[in-house]
C-alpha cells in the first residue's frame, strides 16, 4: 500500500477540527504511531465529521421529546393501510402472484439483502448468511435465499414464455466492515450458488464511531477508532454511495424487495408481495406477522400522528406492548410484528438524498473494548457497558410517507417468518427452530400435493429444495407417492 502520510497542514487542520469538537483525545498516540498507522488513523478520522458525530450522539441520548411509546400517541394501522393474506381471496392472491411474476419476467424487480449485522446473539463470528442451520442438505441461509431467486426467475420466465436466461433478479447484498470480506469469500467459494455473478452486487454500509458514556469517541487501539456498522438504516446512504441505485436504474428495476438475512423462510422477491405493492401503487410496503406475545423482540407497525411508523422492541413501553383489544381479551392491540421484509418503489428510493440524513439515530448501550488513554493505549475489555453504538433503523423512513403511500401485508408466520437470532439450545429463534420450521413447511407442501410422507424417528419434516419448489408449487408429481427421504 503506498503510504501517503498527511501533510503537516492537513494534520493540523484535522486536529483542530477534532479539538474544537472536544474530541482531540483521538490523537493521543498519534506521534508515537508508525507512518503506516498514522496514514490509516488519519484516513479513518478524515472520514468522520466530529461535529456531526457530537450532534447525532447528543440527539440520540436526549430524552425523546414526544415519547414514541406513550400510549396516547400510537394507534394500530387503519384498515385502509392493511391487507392480510390470511383473509384475502384466492383470486386476489393469484392476481398479485401473476402480476409479480410478470414484473420479474420484465426484469423490473431487484432484491436488497440486509446482511451487515454482526449476529452477536447467535455467537457465531461468521456472517449470519453463512450459517448452517443443520438441514439435511447443510445449505447456508445465503444458499437457500440464492436458490429461491433462481427458482423465481425460472417460474417468471416460464409464465412469460421467455428463456430463463433472459430473466434476472439482481441481488444487492449489503454487508458491513466485519461481514464484507467473509461474505465475498463465501460467495466466490460457492460460485454464487449458481447465480450469474454479474447479477450479484456485494456492497458495504457505513460505520460510525463508538462513543463513551461521557460522549467521547473511543479508540479501539492506539491507532484506530472503535467503529460499528451504522445500523440497517444505513442501507439508504449505502444504496446511493455504493452505486446500487444507479445500477437499478441502469437495469430498469422499478420494484425492490429488501429483507433480513436471518429469516430462513423469507420469500425472496416474493411475487405476491411485489404484485400486491405494485398494484397498490405505494412507495413502501411491509410484511408483518401476528406478534407471538407481548414480550417478543419485534418492532410494531403502528400509526403515529397519522403516519406509518414502527416502535422497536427495545424502545416500546411494556404497558403499551401488553395492551389488549377491549372487545377481544387476550388479543394484543399492537400485534402487527415487523419482520424486516419491505417493498420499495425505485421512484421512492430516488428521493433518498432528500431525507436520509434526517433519519434518527438510536442508542445501543454496549461493552466496547477501548484503548486506555491513561495507560499507554492498552486495550481494556469492559465488564459492563461503557459506551454506545449509534445506529439507524431501516423502518425509520416510514413516517416520511402519508398513510396512502404505504401498505402493510400480514402473512402467515409458519410460512414466512422464522428468525435466527439466538445460539443453539435457546429454544426460541435459534438454529433448531429454523431447521424445524423449514422441514415442517416442506412436509405441509408435500402433503398438500397428495404425497404420503413417512418420517423417520425424530424427523420433523422434509427439506424441499427451493430449486424444486419456491412456495409449495410444482409438487404434483409426488401425488400418491410415498416419501421416505429427508430431503428432495
Ligand atoms: C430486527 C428489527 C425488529 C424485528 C426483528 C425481527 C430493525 C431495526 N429491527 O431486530 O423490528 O423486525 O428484526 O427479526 O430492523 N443489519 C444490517 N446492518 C446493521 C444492522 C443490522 O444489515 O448495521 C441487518 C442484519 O444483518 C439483519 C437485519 O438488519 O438482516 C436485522 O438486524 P438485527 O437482527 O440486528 O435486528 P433485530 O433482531 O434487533
Amino acid at each position: 500500500m503506498t503510504i501517503t502520510e498527511p501533510t503537516p497542514e492537513q494534520l493540523a487542520a484535522l486536529k483542530s477540527k477534532y479539538e474544537a469538537a472536544g474530541q482531540g483525545q483521538v490523537f493521543t498516540f498519534y506521534d508515537s504511531l508508525s507512518s503506516e498507522e498514522k496514514t490509516a488513523l488519519y484516513k479513518q478520522l478524515a472520514a468522520f465529521d466530529p461535529d456531526y458525530i457530537n450532534a447525532i450522539a447528543a440527539k440520540a441520548l436526549a430524552p425523546p421529546a414526544n415519547d414514541a411509546a406513550k400510549p396516547s400517541s400510537l394507534e394500530p394501522l387503519p384498515d385502509s393501510a392493511r391487507a392480510s393474506i390470511l383473509d384475502s381471496s384466492p383470486d386476489d392472491i393469484a392476481r398479485w402472484y401473476g402480476q409479480g411474476l410478470d414484473l420479474i419476467a420484465a426484469n423490473k424487480v431487484g432484491v436488497v439483502l440486509m446482511a451487515g449485522g454482526q449476529g452477536t446473539r447467535l455467537g457465531s463470528s461468521a456472517p449470519k448468511g453463512c450459517f448452517d442451520i443443520g438441514l439435511p442438505s447443510s445449505k447456508s441461509l445465503f444458499q437457500i435465499q440464492a436458490e429461491r431467486i433462481r427458482k423465481i426467475e425460472e417460474l417468471a420466465a416460464a409464465k412469460a414464455g421467455v428463456p430463463a436466461a433472459s430473466v434476472s433478479v439482481p441481488w444487492y447484498v449489503m454487508t458491513s466492515g466485519p461481514t464484507r470480506g467473509p461474505t465475498e469469500a463465501f460467495f466466490r467459494e460457492k460460485q454464487y450458488f449458481g447465480l450469474r455473478p454479474d447479477n450479484v452486487f456485494i456492497f458495504e454500509q457505513g460505520v460510525l464511531p463508538c462513543i463513551s458514556n461521557d460522549g467521547k469517541i473511543l479508540l479501539e487501539s492506539r491507532g484506530r477508532v472503535a467503529v460499528a456498522p451504522d445500523g440497517n438504516g444505513g442501507i439508504y446512504n449505502a444504496l446511493v454511495a455504493s452505486g446500487v441505485l444507479d445500477d437499478m436504474k441502469r437495469r430498469g428495476v422499478e420494484h425492490v424487495h429488501a429483507y433480513c438475512v436471518d429469516n430462513c423462510l423469507v420469500r425472496v422477491a416474493d411475487p405476491v408481495f411485489i404484485g400486491f405493492s405494485a398494484a397498490a401503487g405505494v412507495d413502501i410496503a411491509t410484511k408483518v406477522v401476528r406478534k407471538r406475545n407481548a414480550a417478543e423482540s419485534v418492532g410494531l407497525i403502528v400509526a403515529k400522528n397519522g403516519r406509518p411508523d414502527v416502535v422497536e422492541y427495545s424502545e416500546i413501553d411494556p404497558a403499551v406492548a401488553a395492551e389488549e383489544e377491549p372487545d377481544q381479551p387476550g388479543v394484543l392491540r399492537f400485534r402487527a410484528a415487523n419482520i424486516v421484509n419491505h417493498y420499495y418503489s425505485v421512484a421512492f428510493l430516488a428521493t433518498i438524498p432528500q431525507w436520509a440524513k434526517s433519519l434518527p439515530h438510536h442508542v445501543a448501550r454496549k461493552k466496547i473494548p477501548y484503548a486506555d488513554l491513561d495507560n499507554g493505549g492498552e486495550t481494556v475489555k469492559p465488564a459492563k457497558p461503557n459506551g454506545i453504538k449509534l445506529e439507524q433503523f431501516v423502518f425509520d423512513v416510514f413516517p416520511q410517507l402519508e398513510l396512502s403511500r404505504f401498505a402493510c401485508l400480514e402473512v402467515r408466520r409458519e410460512d414466512e417468518f422464522s428468525p435466527l437470532k439466538n445460539a443453539r439450545g435457546t429454544g426460541e429463534d435459534d438454529p433448531d427452530t429454523s431447521r424445524k420450521d423449514i422441514l415442517e413447511q416442506g412436509l405441509r407442501w408435500l402433503q398438500a400435493a397428495g404425497a404420503e410422507v413417512q418420517l423417520a424417528e425424530g424427523q420433523p419434516g422434509v427439506e424441499v429444495s427451493p430449486l424444486l419448489s419456491y412456495g409449495g408449487e410444482g409438487l404434483e408429481k409426488y401425488k400418491g407417492q410415498t416419501i421416505t427421504s429427508a430431503a428432495l
